[in-house]
């Protein structure tokens, strides 16, 4: 049987960005479902969903009433897809920032690899981001740098949100217990996967800025995300490399 792949996405006030995105989402190849997890926007993306859903099999809600941040609308979603079966699970953003035209990269990515992960990465092989201001380049930039400098992880792009989960990593890495939100929430994750030992591949892509909507980025988030790190290393028994090696060396031998 083919693998079942969904791309789980949260909304939050992205009804000019949606439509235009599942419809190009429906249109790759591998049938991929779609899971939105809107977190009650007020600007009605989730009714269109709700709506466009009724007569789209592959489309799928998962509406909750409060804005709770990024963190927890993917842990719901990943939730969502992981007990549903799904084999593997893209992550990505509704606004175009990553493009749906990427996710067959990324699936051929960890398939070819066989990794655990796949990180669709701005920054390995050199710099990919379109429109981005030069000081939000030089944060993101850095913060890859300090998050790499810090914890030990050996990943280029730490703090993306573009990735193609398999359903067993999800699994293994007790999703209910991830607390952060943001930016956090991405080095956080992969934080728990390379910690484990699991194969991550990174996989180039192009970012762009996003064109419609607002952003609910905030100084919040990145002072959370940078804080957070120290306790990763910490929770890592101060240790800047993985605690078990079995699972990468046996994928990669
Ligand atoms: N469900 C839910 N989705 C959210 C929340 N915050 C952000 N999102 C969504 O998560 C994705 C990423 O958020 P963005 O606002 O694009 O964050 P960013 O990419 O750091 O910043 P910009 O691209 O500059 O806006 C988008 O699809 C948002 O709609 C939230 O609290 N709940
Ligand atoms: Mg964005």
């Amino acid at each position: 049987m083919s693998e079942r792949i969904i791309a789980v996405i949260p909304t939050y006030n992205e009804r000019d960005n949606l439509p235009r995105m599942v419809e190009r989402l429906l249109a790759l190849p591998d049938g991929i479902e779609i899971l939105v997890v809107d977190d009650g926007s007020p600007d009605g993306t989730g009714e269109w969903v709700a709506e466009k859903a009724a007569a789209e099999q592959r489309l799928h809600l998962l509406a909750r009433t409060a804005k709770n941040g990024l963190g927890r609308a993917y842990v719901a979603g990943f939730d969502w897809a992981v007990s549903r079966g799904y084999d593997l699970i893209i992550q990505m953003d509704a606004d175009f920032s990553h493009s749906p035209e990427d996710v067959p990269k990324l699936i051929a990515g960890i398939r070819r690899t066989g990794a655990d992960l796949a990180i669709g990465s701005r920054y390995v092989g050199g710099i990919r981001v379109i429109n981005w201001p030069l000081n939000r380049l030089v944060l993101s930039v850095g913060a890859s740098y300090y998050v790499k400098w810090i914890t030990g992880m050996d990943i280029w792009d730490p703090t993306g949100g573009f990735k193609c989960w398999r359903r067993q990593t999800l699994e293994a890495i007790n999703l209910p217990s991830i607390r952060s939100n943001g930016y956090g929430f991405q080095v956080e994750m992969n934080h728990r996967v390379w910690k484990s030992g699991f194969l991550i591949a990174e996989v180039p892509i192009i970012f762009a800025d996003r064109v419609e909507g607002t952003s609910k980025m905030s100084k919040k988030i990145v002072v959370e995300a940078l804080l957070m790190v120290w306790g990763l290393l910490f929770a890592n028994g101060l240790r800047r490399s993985p605690r078990h090696r079995s699972k990468l060396s046996s994928l990669t031998s």
